[in-house]
């Protein structure tokens, strides 16, 4: 088989790109080694930037988004038994976030992509980049005990952090930066209303808390837990129970609760590989950066990756330019970083380190003060969460 673009992975950066590519007129066939249930069975993020949206739009899956998601013109940040609204409307000259969850937005481009005609391959086994050093790439895969082959001229790896495409790329090439947090998220959904209209960041003595939804009628928590922590200890209860008693009073006096459907514990990390260009491979999204969720910046950072790689190609193919593909990995390495700094100075901010001083302590009192006082910290903060330009 021949395509223009291999695509690898079949999660939003995969099929966002595939989804461009395919109404560009550019020919290309994703490959994912999962089946699409199981796929569509992942909780992950929540937060829409207007950039994701308005790519969303490019791709001609948003119809669903607009009619469902909900439309945030800001959150709070709770400490001290008290709230402080973050107006991120007012604060950035009318800018807001979309919340519409991963998954719906997965499931969206799915459907498209199958009335677009698009080939995706599911339960794709061994999925394996060759040759994107030279002039002619391609990609092996196994599906039921045959192997077989697709020829290309670009590959992008969009197969996440356990993904096959950034180790295909010798060490010598790569360079990474790391940084593990030592704790984690546990996360539930339930079918109850969500406790505030907004979002609820929350910083306690006893952890940090996140009170996000998924609809009017849908609620995502989450609290900051320890990394041996095992998800069988947590019942629901003890779940409500501590989650509440992380929030000031007035909202968990008034918090609904009922039995979760989901239940998962994540650990935090801030990961990036450098550079995100190899000859004629291209790492886009958790396949070259990993950051904590407590920004929501990492499907917005897969979407902008998206963006640059979409951009290069079709110059590459419409204009016989390959000044976009030469300049991806800086172009998008310059934002990935400002979203890394984000989501690790907010995660900083919020949670509680086992081996925090007194000092550090301090510090984050102090910040939390700052922002809470002045226009300008809130701006940046507000500037950030909504999403650099892309
Ligand atoms: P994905 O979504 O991981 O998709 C990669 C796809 O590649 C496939 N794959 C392979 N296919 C073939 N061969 C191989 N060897 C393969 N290895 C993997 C996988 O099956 C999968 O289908 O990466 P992508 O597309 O770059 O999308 C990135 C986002 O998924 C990710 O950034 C966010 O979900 C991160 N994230 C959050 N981001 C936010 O913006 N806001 C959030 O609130 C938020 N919450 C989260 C999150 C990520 C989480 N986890 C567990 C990673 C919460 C969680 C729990
Ligand atoms: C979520 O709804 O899953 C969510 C929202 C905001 C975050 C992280 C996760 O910062």
């Amino acid at each position: 088989m021949r395509t223009r673009v291999a695509v690898i992975g079949s999660g939003p950066s995969g099929l966002l790109l595939g989804q461009l590519l395919t109404h560009a007129g550019i020919d290309n066939v994703i490959l994912d080694r999962a089946s699409k249930e199981y796929i569509l069975g992942r909780v992950r993020a929540g937060v829409l930037e207007e950039g994701t949206v308005r790519l969303m739009d490019e791709a001609h899956s948003g119809a669903r988004m607009h009619a469902e998601g909900l439309p945030h013109d800001g959150f709070s940040l709770a400490f001290d038994g008290r709230d402080h609204r973050i107006d991120l409307v007012g604060l950035t000259g009318g800018k807001r976030v979309t919340i519409y969850g991963q998954t719906e937005l997965t499931h969206d481009l799915m459907d498209h992509r199958e009335k677009a005609g698009a080939l995706s391959i599911y339960e794709a086994a061994d999925v394996t980049p060759c040759d994107f050093e030279g002039h002619a790439p391609y990609v092996t895969y196994e599906k039921d005990g045959v192997t077989h082959r697709i020829d290309c001229d670009f590959i992008a790896g969009c197969d996440g952090f356990h993904g096959v495409s950034r180790r295909s790329v010798p060490d010598r090439a790569i360079r990474t930066f790391e940084k593990v947090y030592p704790f984690g998220w546990l996360g539930i959904l339930a079918d109850v209303p969500p406790v505030s209209h907004e979002l609820i960041y929350a910083n306690h003595p006893r952890g940090f808390a996140l009170c996000s939804m998924r609809s009017t009628s849908r609620s995502r928590y989450y609290i900051q837990c320890s990394l041996d922590e095992r998800i069988d200890e947590w019942t629901d209860q003890r779940f409500w129970d501590e989650l509440r008693r992380r929030l000031p009073a007035h909202h968990a006096d008034r918090m609904a609760t009922g039995p979760s459907f989901e239940k998962s514990i994540a650990p935090l990390r801030s990961f990036v590989a450098e550079p995100m260009r190899f000859n004629r491979l291209f790492l886009v999204g958790d396949a070259a950066h990993i950051v904590p969720p407590t920004g929501a910046k990492g499907l917005n950072l897969a979407a902008s990756d998206v963006h640059y790689l979409f951009e290069a190609l079709l110059e590459h193919y419409q204009d016989r330019s390959n000044s976009g593909l030469d300049s991806y990995s800086a172009k998008a390495l310059a934002r990935v970083w400002k979203a890394v700094r984000f989501s690790w100075w907010m995660t900083t901010m919020m949670h509680r380190f086992p081996d925090t001083s007194d000092f550090d302590q301090k510090i984050q009192e102090a910040e939390l003060d700052y922002l809470t006082h002045s226009r300008a910290a809130a701006t940046a903060l507000a500037e950030n969460y909504v999403g650099l330009p892309f």
